[in-house]
């Protein structure tokens, strides 16, 4: 293999590399960005399509119908960014 190529391999590997240690990395601050028992509305939102559907929710919160409601304040079915964000700020409150 001429030399030219296996540079040009490498620069490819390294560049992939990068590129997954970044993702990697971008996955570990969303989830250490609030409160660990939290799960970050861009990991939830696993199709990326901008709403979390009840699907999406109990891979993470379990089977929590009532949790779910709780949060979807306009009863579409699916939570936005605020709905969740404001499930998160309002449950804290709410201790006994
Ligand atoms: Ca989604
Ligand atoms: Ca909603």
């Amino acid at each position: 293999m001429p030399l030219v190529t296996i540079k040009l391999c490498m620069k490819k590997t390294a560049t992939v590399l990068l590129i997954t240690i970044f993702l990697i990395l971008s996955v570990a601050i969303c989830l250490a960005d609030e409160n660990k028992d939290h799960v970050c509305f861009r990991v939830l939102d696993s199709n990326k399509d901008g709403n979390v559907t009840f699907q999406e929710f109990e891979k993470y919160y379990g089977n929590d119908q009532k949790k779910f409601n709780k949060a979807d304040m306009d009863e579409d079915g699916k939570l936005t960014h605020d709905e969740y964000h404001d499930l998160l700020g309002h449950g804290s409150s709410q201790n006994q």
